[in-house]
C-alpha cells in the first residue's frame, strides 16, 4: 500500500478515535466545514485559487495533531513508525524562550503530491528534562519514563517489516494503523501516585503530562478554517471558550503563515496508582483551528519575526497586543504582487498558454517581465509547518495558564537531532525548491513554445 494511503488510512483513524474520545471535537469539526462553506460561497475566486493550488480536495480531511514525549528513544522510535506513513521530521521549534521545558519538530509529508493527497501532520515536542531545576526530580522522571513501553510489540515489528520490505501490504498496512493507534490513545489511568504526580506537576505541568500517563496520548486534533475569525466566533456561539487572542499574523487580505486559536476541551478524571481513593484530575486535551496562508521566504519570515518582536515587546509596555499587531502589521504589503515583487512569499508559477499562444516573450526577459507580461502567473504556496511563538501560546493557553521565566539555556537543535537519530529537514529549504522547479518547468515551456512559435 503506497505511505500515502497508508497516511490518508492513520488520520482517518486518529479522527474517528479523536471524535469519541473528545465530543466537542466533533462539534469543532461541523462547525469549520460549515464556515468553510459560508467562506466559498461568498468568495467564489477563493474557491477557485484554492482547487488551483490542490487545496480543496484535501480540505475536508485536513488535520494536524499534537503530541510529547519524554525520551530519545521514544523520539526516534515515532520518526520510524511515522517514515512509514510518508512523513519526515521538517522544522525544529525551540520552546524554552517561553518557558516550556520542550523542543519540537513536525511530521508530514513532503512533496506536493504527497501534500495534496493527505497533509496530515503531528507537532512532536521531546521533553527536556535537563531544564528543570530539581536534579532529584529529574532522576525521578528520567526513571518512570525508562520503565513504559509507548509502542505495542506488534507494532514495533511491523515497523521492522516495512523497513526491511520497503513497505507494507495492505493487510499489514491495516494491522500497522490499528497498532500505531494504541500509542496515541488516551489512559485515565497514571503510572504513578498522587504525590509523584503533585511533584512533577510542581515543576511543570507539562512534565506531569508527560511522564505520568502510558504514552504520548493526542493532545489535539486541529481542522483548518478558511476564516479563522468566523470560526471562532461560532465556536463561542456553540459555548467553546475559544482564548482570546488569536496566535500569528493580525487579518490581512492575503493570509501569511498560520493563524491559529484554541479551547481547553477536558478535565479528566484520573486513577492514580495506590490503591481505590487514589483519584485527581488532569486537562491535557484541547480543540483548535487554523487558517493557513502562503509561505514566507526567509526575508519574509524576518519581517514577520521583527514585527511580532516590535508588538510584543509593546504589549509589555502596556499597550493591547492586538492593536500593537494591527499597528507594526501595516508594514508588511498587503497584495501578492507586492509580496512576489519584493521576494517576500514563495510561488509556484504557471505558463499562461493563450499570451504565449498570441506571443513569445523577448529573448532574456527575467522574472520581473514575464509576471508583468502576463505570461507567468505566481500562485501562493501555502505554509504547512508551525510558529514557535504561536505554539508556545497554544501550549501555555493549555496548561492551566501557568507563567513561567524563560530558561537560561537556549534551543539545542543538534541535541534535538541526535535524539531523533536524523537532522531535521529545513522547511524554508522545501519551498525554495518548489518555487525554483515550478520556475525551472516553466522556463521549459516558454522555451519550446517560443521556438515552436518561431518555426
Ligand atoms: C503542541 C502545541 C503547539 C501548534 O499547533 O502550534 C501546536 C502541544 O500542546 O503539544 O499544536
Ligand atoms: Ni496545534
Amino acid at each position: 500500500m503506497p505511505a500515502d494511503d497508508i497516511r490518508a488510512l492513520f488520520s482517518r483513524a486518529m479522527s474517528d478515535m479523536y471524535r469519541s474520545e473528545v465530543p466537542q471535537y466533533g462539534l469543532l469539526c461541523e462547525l469549520v466545514a460549515r464556515v468553510n462553506a459560508q467562506a466559498m460561497e461568498r468568495d467564489p475566486a477563493l474557491a477557485a485559487r484554492l482547487q488551483g493550488e490542490r487545496q480543496l480536495e484535501r480540505l475536508d480531511v485536513e488535520r494536524h495533531g499534537a503530541i510529547r514525549v519524554g525520551t530519545a528513544q521514544e523520539l526516534a522510535t515515532l520518526r520510524r513508525l511515522f517514515a512509514v506513513m510518508g512523513m519526515q521530521p521538517v522544522g525544529y521549534y525551540d520552546l524554552s524562550p517561553a518557558g516550556i521545558p520542550v523542543h519540537s519538530t513536525a511530521f508530514r509529508p513532503v512533496d506536493e503530491a504527497a501534500l495534496a493527497r493527505n497533509p496530515f501532520r503531528v507537532f512532536t515536542s521531546l521533553l527536556r528534562l535537563e531544564l528543570l531545576a530539581d536534579a532529584g526530580l529529574r532522576d525521578e522522571a528520567a526513571r518512570i519514563l525508562a520503565k513504559r513501553r509507548i509502542f505495542t510489540p506488534r507494532c514495533l515489528a511491523l515497523i521492522e517489516q516495512a523497513e526491511q520490505a520497503g513497505g507494507l501490504d495492505e493487510a499489514q498496512a491495516r494491522e500497522f494503523v490499528a497498532q500505531a493507534l494504541e500509542t496515541f490513545r488516551w489512559h485515565s489511568e497514571a503510572t504513578v501516585d498522587l504525590p509523584t504526580y503533585q511533584r512533577l506537576r510542581g515543576a511543570h505541568a507539562l512534565v506531569a503530562d508527560i511522564v505520568c500517563f502510558k504514552g504520548p496520548h493526542i493532545n489535539h486534533l486541529t481542522p483548518r478554517t478558511l476564516d479563522i475569525d468566523a470560526a471562532q466566533q461560532a465556536m463561542r456561539q456553540a459555548g467553546l471558550a475559544a482564548k482570546e487572542v488569536v496566535e500569528g499574523p493580525p487579518r490581512r487580505d492575503v493570509p501569511i503563515l498560520l493563524r491559529q486559536t484554541s479551547f481547553l476541551a477536558l478535565e479528566e478524571s484520573i486513577r492514580f496508582t495506590g490503591g481505590p481513593g487514589a483519584g485527581g484530575t488532569h486537562t491535557a486535551r484541547f480543540g483548535e483551528i487554523e487558517q493557513r496562508g502562503c509561505a514566507l521566504t526567509r526575508k519574509g519570515r524576518a519581517l514577520y519575526d521583527t514585527l511580532l518582536a516590535e508588538a510584543q515587546a509593546r504589549a509589555a509596555t502596556g499597550s493591547p497586543l492586538a492593536e500593537a499587531m494591527a499597528e507594526g502589521f501595516r508594514r508588511f504589503p498587503d497584495d501578492a504582487a507586492t509580496l512576489q515583487r519584493e521576494g517576500l512569499a514563495f510561488f509556484r508559477y504557471a505558463v499562461d498558454a493563450d499570451r504565449l499562444r498570441r506571443a513569445p516573450p523577448p529573448p532574456g526577459a527575467d522574472l520581473a517581465a514575464l509576471v508583468a507580461g502576463g505570461w507567468l502567473q505566481p500562485q501562493p504556496i501555502t505554509y504547512e509547518d508551525f510558529l514557535p511563538v504561536s505554539a508556545a501560546g497554544i501550549f501555555r493557553s493549555n496548561l492551566g495558564a501557568e507563567v513561567r521565566e524563560r530558561f537560561d539555556q537556549q534551543g539545542n537543535q543538534v541535541a534535538f537531532e541526535s535524539a531523533l537519530g536524523t537532522a531535521v529537514i529545513d522547511e524554508i529549504a522545501l519551498y525554495e525548491t518548489a518555487q525554483a522547479a515550478s520556475l525551472a518547468a516553466c522556463m521549459r515551456v516558454l522555451h519550446q513554445g517560443a521556438a515552436a512559435l518561431s518555426a
